[in-house]
């Protein structure tokens, strides 16, 4: 007989609360859960694709162990116990350091992962930690932390209470919101319009979110700290600054007026693209705006000025008023593992930047890491402290990161790779050992990460769908696994025990005396469900462990299918602020001081061509091009090119064509789209699937063109060590 499950789908930010239908462990039917108290129904295409992914025969089910240059299929055992003679003598001989891991988009996407990592991560000790954040949202995270005082004390739109939302540099309609996890934008948006609210769009493309929106500008790429700039100076200029309830809570102001006192809207027109006229009346409009809200996303991210664009849509937000506010931008408050409920509400020792840096660049660690544009480098790099091991973990650099021809060679140097992946892809291939995470439908689910940045708060839980077979782990317990061999305990070590010993270690430190109730109290769980337990019952809304007896466990959660709402966002300020001050950090030093780079800048002329990035609603990066329902349909890798540089350049419509960039080329397909600006072009990521020793098959049949292929490795802002993937200049001619 058909059942039906619930499950919070993990692809994208928007998390939407999805029903599945099956019978005798297949999948009849996948649509959104009407009953859902945070997507009420909303599902995207992409979701349906959980039943291919759950299907595809590419997908990994068993361990592979590279042996003679060859890929064989091993058990379990064998896999962990290659690992465990082939990891710990590296570090034995060399230190921890020389061992690297290197996360993934899908970690931020599974509660396996996102809280079992951290355990793995202690018991190593490296300071060679990598991920996919310092090609995303790093520098996001870094404006924040000086900021506010924590990495993840990061506001998003409130947008059901909003009639003005100025987007830079985001799509939410494809990408369905990052930073920002707003199921059904589209729908948001009409209702916002509807209520007499405007939506303005600043991108170098004209997206399918500028299509509903009521403007549009286009921006020069890589441009935006220069149209920021001269929108503060507005506000100043026209006596503007209305930081309303904040004012008593903010510091900095003088400096940050002397800071953007060069930068008047008619100097910086010229360098972003958008005349001085527009530039003042942005600047108008959110300050005039009733509740509104500036949001800027990974356009704004991944330049070379990304933590002082992303600074100064903060500052935009707080001098209009709009910060903290309903429908402006506001903190979430989750209900566990909020980042930004941690430690003595109102101060706090605020962020620790630059605590080392990488050996080769000297690029500063954020927030733990170093930017996964330096592994190549500290691996190829000869001399002490280089990375002779890697753990990579649902990652695929290879492809998701610049200049992945260089990471693909330094990867076949080093001397032992782990792949924790669901697919032998263009980074797993380089493993010597595979362990392969578990289908969606087979794993329980929380949204650790993305409940942070809801515009709504709420809890929701998802047992698995399916029951796992085959003694497939969970990925939790081969992280544990992993990390009792780096432990030094051997492949077989009891990680049931070791899973409480960890967990009794945190409560010591956490709960003191109480340690020894609470664990008794979270008994018989184990695992993730018992960590999220925790995290919900000592979290916000928690039942402290029956001091709050109306408050959440798990065991509530778990009876509210359809998830418990919590609530629109309320304001926070200053409780949620971590700062040593007290106050919100309008100007701080390291931010302002990296003006200089600005001002050094303000008269660069334009490069004829310059290439961005894309997403598309049927794709997600590198990895969902293995799936029928989604690869079906018109070739998505296209570049597309504005009919005027078409003509300039001698191209044809779906016409190939030569794309080049430090010395390094790749084949595209042109298609002629006047909703580009004129000057730039736009490929997506995340293709490029005919590198061989990979088994994709649906996937290598239309590989697309991989755009890092030909992006510098070497080009990062200095401050985030994010990598620049927008505005790189390029070359573009017909193929031969
Ligand atoms: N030029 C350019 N490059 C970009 C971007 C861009 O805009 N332009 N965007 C950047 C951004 S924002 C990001 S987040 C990165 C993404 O960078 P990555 O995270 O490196 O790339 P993904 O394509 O998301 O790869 C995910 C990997 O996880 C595996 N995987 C999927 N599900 C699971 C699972 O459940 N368990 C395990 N163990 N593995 C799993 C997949 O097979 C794949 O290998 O790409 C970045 N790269
Ligand atoms: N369907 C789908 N959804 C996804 C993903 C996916 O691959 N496919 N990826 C997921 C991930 S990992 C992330 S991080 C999010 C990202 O979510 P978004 O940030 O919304 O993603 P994009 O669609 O890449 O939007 C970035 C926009 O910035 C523009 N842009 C490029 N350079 C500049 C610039 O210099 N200035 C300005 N102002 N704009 C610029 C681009 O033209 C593009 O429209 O999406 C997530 N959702
Ligand atoms: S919008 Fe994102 S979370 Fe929602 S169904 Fe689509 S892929 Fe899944
Ligand atoms: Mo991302």
């Amino acid at each position: 007989m058909a059942a039906i499950a619930r499950r919070i789908c993990p692809l994208c930010e928007a998390a939407c609360g999805l029903e599945i239908e099956h019978e005798d462990g297949k999948v009849k039917k996948i649509r959104g859960d009407e009953a859902d108290v945070f997507s009420a129904g909303f599902l995207c295409p992409k979701a349906v694709s959980l039943k291919d992914l759950h299907e595809d025969g590419d997908r990994l089910r068993t361990p592979l162990i590279k042996r003679n240059g060859r890929f064989e299929t091993a058990t379990w055992e064998e896999a962990y116990a290659e690992i465990a003679r082939r990891l710990p003598p590296i570090i034995e001989r060399d230190g921890p350091d020389a061992v690297a891991t290197v996360l993934g988009n899908p970690v931020a996407h599974k509660m396996s992962l996102m809280l079992y990592f951290p355990r793995l991560a202690k018991a190593l000790g490296t300071k060679n930690m990598y991920s996919a954040s310092s090609v995303d949202q790093i520098p996001k995270m870094l404006s924040c932390g000086l900021m506010y005082g924590g990495w993840l004390s990061i506001p998003v739109p409130d947008i059901e209470r909003s009639d003005y939302l100025l987007i830079l540099g985001a799509n939410p309609m494809v990408s369905n919101g990052s930073l920002w996890t707003v199921p059904d934008f589209r729908g948001k948006a009409k209702a916002l319009r509807a209520r007499g609210g405007r939506m303005i769009v600043i991108d170098p493309r004209r997206t399918e979110t500028a299509e509903v929106a009521d403007e549009h500008h286009f921006i020069r790429p890589g441009a935006d700290v220069f149209l920021l700039l001269g929108m503060v100076h507005t506000l100043f200029a026209e006596d503007l600054i209305m930081p309303g309830r904040l004012a008593e809570h903010i510091t900095g102001l003088d400096a940050l007026q002397a800071a953007v006192q060069p930068y008047a809207p008619q100097l910086v027109a010229p360098r972003c693209g958008i005349d001085a006229t527009t530039i003042r009346h942005l600047a108008r409009d959110l300050a005039g705006a009733q509740r509104g809200a500036i949001y800027g996303r990974i356009g704004t991210c991944t330049q070379q000025y990304g933590t002082l664009a992303s600074w100064l849509i903060d500052v935009l937000n707080i001098l209009t008023g709009h910060l903290d506010e309903e429908g402006g931008m506001m903190f979430p408050k989750a209900a566990a593992f909020a980042g930004n409920t941690r430690g003595k509400p109102g101060t706090g020792r605020g962020v620790a930047y630059g605590r080392y840096r990488s050996r080769v660049s000297g690029a500063p660690e954020v927030a733990g890491e170093l930017p996964v544009t330096c592994l190549a480098e500290e691996i190829d790099t000869p001399g002490p402290g280089q990375v002779k091991a890697l753990i990579a973990i649902a990652g695929n650099p290879v492809l998701s990161a610049p200049n992945g021809p260089r990471l693909a060679k330094a990867l076949d140097s080093l001397e032992f790779m782990v792949s924790m992946d669901i697919y032998l892809n263009e980074t797993s291939r380089h493993a010597d050992v595979i362990l392969p995470g578990v289908s969606p439908l087979e794993d329980a689910h929380y949204d650790v990460t993305f409940t942070q940045f809801s515009h709504r708060n709420h809890a929701r839980y998802s047992p698995p769908v399916l029951p796992r077979t085959g003694g497939t782990p969970d990925e939790w317990e081969s992280l544990l696994r992993l990390t009792a061999i780096i432990q030094g305990r051997g492949p077989d070590a009891d990680i049931g025990q070791l899973d409480d010993a960890l967990l009794q270690e945190d409560l010591d430190k956490s709960a003191g005396p109480l340690a020894g109730q609470i664990m008794a109290m979270l008994a018989p769980q184990r695992g993730v469900e018992r960590l999220l337990d925790l995290g919900l019952r000592s979290g916000p809304y928690g039942d402290q462990f029956g001091q709050q007896p109306a408050g959440l466990n798990l065991q509530k959660v778990r009876a509210a299918p359809s998830g418990i709402d919590l609530g629109a966002m309320t304001p926070r300020i200053p409780e949620v602020l971590r700062t040593p001050s007290g106050k919100i950090e309008l100007a701080p030093p390291l931010l302002v001081d990296d003006l200089a780079r600005v001002a050094a800048a303000l008269h660069e002329g334009q490069p004829d061509l310059v290439v961005i990035g894309r997403r598309q609603l049927r794709s997600n990066n590198s990895w969902m091009h293995n799936l029928p329902v989604l690869a079906k349909g018109a070739y998505r890798c296209t570049a597309l090119v504005h009919s005027h540089d078409a003509t300039r350049l001698g191209l044809a419509g779906g016409g190939s064509a030569q794309l080049s960039a430090n010395g390094r080329t790749i084949t595209v397909q042109v298609e002629i789209d006047d909703g580009m600006m004129p000057g730039v072009v736009s490929l997506p990521h995340g293709w490029g699937h005919d590198l061989p020793g990979t088994h994709m098959q649906v996937a290598a049949e239309r590989p697309g063109a991989n755009l890092n292929a030909i992006l510098d490795d070497r080009l990062r802002d200095p401050l985030s060590g994010n990598a620049v993937l927008s505005g790189i200049p390029v070359k573009l001619t017909p193929a031969a």
